[in-house]
C-alpha cells in the first residue's frame, strides 16, 4: 500500500535551505519514516537563490512566504530563513495548522521565542528545533552512556565552538552581524548549538557569568549591484556599517541540581577552526571528548581500566550499532555534516504522529533562548545571571 505523503514548503534556500534540501530527498531513501515527505516548493526573496530550487528538488518557487503559509496544500513549513524571520512565518504556519522545523536559535529575542512556543501550543501542531548536532551518531552514544552513569557524576561539562569565517577585517558586512536580523553573533548562533549539547546531555544551566567582545567593530558594506563584496583594493569609495553583535562569547554555568561546573566558548575569531565544535565531559567514572570536525570518532577515558592501560581510547562510533549508521554504509565508512540533517528530519517525520518525539522541540529552544539571554545580561552587568 502506498505511504500516505506529506506535502513540504521550505522558506528559505541559502546554507540551511540546502542542508535541508537535501535531509528532505533523502530521507525516504536510507530511512523508512512512516509518511514521505513530498517536496513541493521552496520560497526564498532572493531570485538567485531559487535558481537552485529544481536542482535541490523542489516543484515550485515562490517569493511571498505568507502566500505560502496559507496554502491548503502544505503539511509542514520549513523555516531556514535569517533569524528575525523565524517568529512571524512560524507563529503564521501554526495558526495555518502546519507542522513546523525551525532552524536554531528560535528567535533574536526570549520574548520572541516565547510567543513562537505559545503559537505552536495554541495551535496544537509538532514542532522541532534544528539543533542538529544532537543526532551526530557519536553524540547518541554518549547521551546513552550517560544515561547509564558510565561517566559517574559529572564534574565539568566544556564546550568550545570555534570558527574563523570572519577572521579577515575585509569580510563585508552580512545579515549574523547585526542585531536586528540575527539577535546575538556568535552566542546566538554556534553558542545554541553547545547549549543545547549541554542540556541534551548533562543537564540544565540554571545561571551563568559571562563575556562577550567585538573584535572588528566595522565592516565594508558590500557592492549592493553585483552582491558580490567591495572587492580589496578597489577604487571604489567604500562604505562602512556598524557590527552590533558579539564575535565571540565566553561564559560558565552551574547545571540545575547537580555539583557540575560548564564552560563554554563560543567564537568566530579562532584561526584554523573551521567548524570546531568540541564537548568535553569529565565525570567520576571517566570522561568523553568528541569534536564535529572529527565527528565519526569519540576519546573515551575510562578509570575502571587497568593501571597501565589507561588513557583515552579513540571509539569508531560509524558501527551499524550506533544509532542512523544502520541506514548508511558498513562499518567504518563514516558519514558527514549533512546526515545530520537527515537524522533530524527523519525523527520529525517519525513523531508527526506520536505524543513523544525524537527531537528537540521548542520548548528545547525555549530553555537554549534563556541561557543566550542571561548570558548577555551577565556580559552587560558583569554579574551572575540566574536563568
Ligand atoms: C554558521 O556559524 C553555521 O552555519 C551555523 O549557523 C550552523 O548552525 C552550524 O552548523 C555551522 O555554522
Amino acid at each position: 500500500m502506498a505511504k500516505k505523503t506529506v506535502n513540504v514548503a521550505m522558506i528559505g534556500g541559502a546554507f540551511m535551505g540546502k542542508a535541508h534540501s537535501n535531509a528532505w530527498r533523502k530521507v525516504g531513501m536510507f530511512f523508512d519514516p512512516p509518511v514521505q515527505p513530498v517536496m513541493k516548493v521552496m520560497c526564498d526573496k532572493d531570485p538567485n537563490a531559487l535558481k537552485n530550487a529544481a536542482r535541490y528538488g523542489w516543484a515550485e518557487t515562490s517569493m511571498d512566504w505568507q502566500k505560502v503559509v496559507a496554502r491548503p496544500d502544505i503539511d509542514i513549513i520549513d523555516i531556514c530563513t535569517p533569524n528575525f524571520l523565524h517568529p512571524p512565518i512560524a507563529i503564521a504556519a501554526a495558526k495555518a495548522g502546519k507542522a513546523i522545523v525551525c532552524e536554531k536559535p528560535l528567535a533574536n529575542t526570549l520574548k520572541e521565542a516565547n510567543d513562537m512556543l505559545a503559537a505552536v501550543k495554541k495551535a496544537g501542531v509538532k514542532h522541532m528545533c534544528g539543533f542538529s548536532y544532537r543526532f551526530a551518531p557519536a553524540v547518541q552514544t554518549i547521551k546513552d552512556m550517560l544515561e547509564k552513569k558510565q561517566l559517574g557524576d559529572i564534574f565539568h561539562f566544556r564546550a568550545a565552538y570555534q570558527q574563523d569565517w570572519i577572521v579577515d577585517p575585509d569580510f563585508p558586512m552580512v545579515w549574523r552581524l547585526k542585531k536586528k536580523h540575527t539577535g546575538s553573533g556568535a552566542l546566538g548562533d554556534i553558542g545554541a548549538h553547545i547549549t543545547d549539547l549541554c542540556h541534551f546531555l548533562v543537564g540544565e544551566v540554571s545561571e551563568v557569568a559571562a563575556a562577550t567582545e567585538t573584535f572588528i567593530k566595522q565592516r565594508v558594506v558590500a557592492d549592493s549591484d553585483t552582491g558580490a563584496w567591495a572587492a580589496k583594493g578597489s577604487k571604489k569609495t567604500k562604505r562602512y556599517d556598524t557590527v552590533d553583535v558579539d564575535d565571540a562569547a565566553v561564559y560558565i554555568g552551574r547545571i540545575r541540581g547537580a555539583n557540575t561546573l560548564a564552560t563554554f566558548e563560543a567564537t568566530r575569531f579562532a584561526p584554523g577552526r573551521r567548524n570546531y565544535n568540541c564537548i568535553e565531559i569529565y565525570g567520576s567514572k571517566g570522561s568523553v571528548i568528541w569534536n564535529q570536525e572529527d565527528m565519526n570518532y569519540f576519546l573515551y577515558f575510562n578509570r575502571a581500566d587497568p593501571d597501565l592501560l589507561q588513557g583515552f581510547r579513540r571509539v569508531q562510533a560509524c558501527d551499524i550499532g550506533h544509532p542512523y549508521v544502520h541506514a548508511w554504509w558498513p562499518p567504518g565508512h563514516t558519514i558527514g555534516y549533512e546526515h545530520l540533517f537527515v537524522h533530524e528530519i527523519y525523527e520529525f517525520l517519525c513523531g508527526l504522529n506520536k505524543k513523544k518525539v525524537n527531537y528537540p522541540t521548542f520548548e528545547d529552544a525555549v530553555k537554549c533562548q534563556k541561557v543566550l539571554d542571561a548570558v548577555e545580561k551577565a556580559a552587560q552587568n558583569r554579574r551572575w545571571v540566574k536563568v
